[in-house]
């Protein structure tokens, strides 16, 4: 099953399990491990291949026609084995199906549609901050985190508001289901059968408001661009990539700057640093963790040879913390040179929501600094495991007024 026959010896082996509760939990130490046992390591356990140094996450993911997503960007290669759910037709394609799909879909993120989305993320951080600060003390994951964006998404896309817990067990699912049918896959896809019922009607076009940003990719449609059921597909990976993720950022944000009080400082003090604080959190901190590419031909590797078939873990959050690349990536720094980060990906797969998640996070960040002048931790905050994603599960917090 594995296609890696005629291994070339060039590359390192390694036992690290990636799919592991213990690297989930903490991924950091073994990425060091992975980045500095080599530029391409064979991980034994899966059969496949990972990069975790900046230089090659970039290599691989600027040559899609040799590191295909057609095959999945999860561990199972749709040539073999079979994919949970119907394929993405942005995320698991290649050029040029993908060029085209993309077009459809970017047209709907574009600049005219978004000056209106800015006035509604900041009335509602507006209104959301005032409200935790008033209560003093709070778990920033269910109340803060998981509220914001799952608010304001709904609001600006145009479907339900009161889809938050099926928005976010479908988000579980899609992101566990990049990786091995493991007991995070399994536990994720309890109740599957509802919340898919439900995510599925959202993204007909008779549940979407004709003035949400989701309307807009039926624009395409009825331009003739894509089919009916294309479209829904497309607005269902708004609604697979577009919650999770940013409420992974805003949750590990909030403990980046708890356990940092001189970057909140700093903030409060010029809340325009409010956009690349977000931007610093998403390097660092990489809610997604990684995706896989599959070798469409035998392809080279900074000195290794890869074999057709192969697939290749690359790993985003290797490359946002490699020294080779950074100064002290460890570091917490809101006024870094951010610029060069994998965090949204690069090439013509990087993530076509970013200005939406920058909105996000800018606006939510500049309403807290306006009202919050330090943070606390109350507790311990907790991993909650995804095979894909980096998130908390709480994050015990008390609030010092401004
Ligand atoms: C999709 C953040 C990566 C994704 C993730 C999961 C699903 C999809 C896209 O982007 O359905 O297209």
């Amino acid at each position: 099953m594995t296609p890696v026959t005629g291994t070339p010896s060039a590359h390192v082996r390694s036992d690290i399990d990636p799919f592991s509760d213990e690297f989930l939990a903490d991924p950091f130490p073994p990425l060091a491990e992975l980045r500095d046992a080599g530029p391409v390591v064979y991980l034994e356990r899966y059969g496949v291949f990972a990069v975790a140094r900046h230089d090659e996450v970039a290599a691989v993911l600027r040559k899609p026609q040799v590191f295909s997503s057609a095959a999945g960007v999860g561990i199972t290669n749709f040539a073999t084995g079979k994919p949970w759910r119907k394929p993405s037709i942005l995320l698991e394609v290649d050029p040029p199906v993908h060029t085209h799909n993309r077009r459809v879909v970017a047209r709907a993120l574009a600049p005219r549609s978004l000056a209106w989305l800015q006035e509604i993320f900041d009335r509602r951080a507006g209104e959301l901050a005032a409200d935790l600060v008033s209560r003093g003390s709070f778990d920033a994951v269910p109340d803060l985190a998981e509220i914001f964006p799952t608010r304001v998404f709904p609001e600006a896309f145009g479907i339900a508001t009161d889809g938050r817990d099926q928005l976010l067990a479908y988000g579980a699912m899609v992101f566990n289901g990049h990786g091995p049918r493991n007991h995070l896959f399994d536990a994720s896809m309890a109740g599957a059968e509802g919340v898919i019922g439900w995510i599925t009607e959202q993204c007909s076009r008779s549940s979407l408001r004709p003035d949400g940003l989701g309307a807009l990719i039926y624009a395409g449609a009825d331009a003739g661009e894509v089919t009916e059921d294309e479209a829904a597909l497309l607005v269902r990976s708004f609604l697979s990539a577009g919650l999770d993720t940013t409420v992974s950022a805003i949750g590990l944000g909030v403990l980046d700057f708890a356990r940092h009080p001189d970057q909140w400082r700093a903030l409060r003090e010029d809340r325009s640093l409010a956009r690349n604080a977000f931007e610093e959190v998403v390097r660092l901190e990489s809610p997604v963790i990684g995706f896989f590419r599959t070798t469409s031909e035998p392809a080279e590797l900074s000195g290794t040879l890869l074999p057709a078939g192969a697939k290749v873990l690359v790993f985003f959050a290797g490359a946002n913390r490699d020294p080779r690349h950074w100064e002290d990536p460890g570091r917490f720094d809101i006024r870094r040179k951010t610029a060069g980060h994998m965090g949204f990906g690069i090439g013509v797969h990087n993530c076509v929501g970013q200005v939406i998640a920058r909105m996000e996070g800018e606006a939510l960040f500049r309403a807290l600094a306006a009202r919050v002048a330090s943070w606390w931790l109350t507790g311990e905050p907790r991993p909650r495991l995804n095979n894909t994603l980096r998130s908390l599960d709480t994050l015990p917090v008390a609030v010092e007024p401004a």
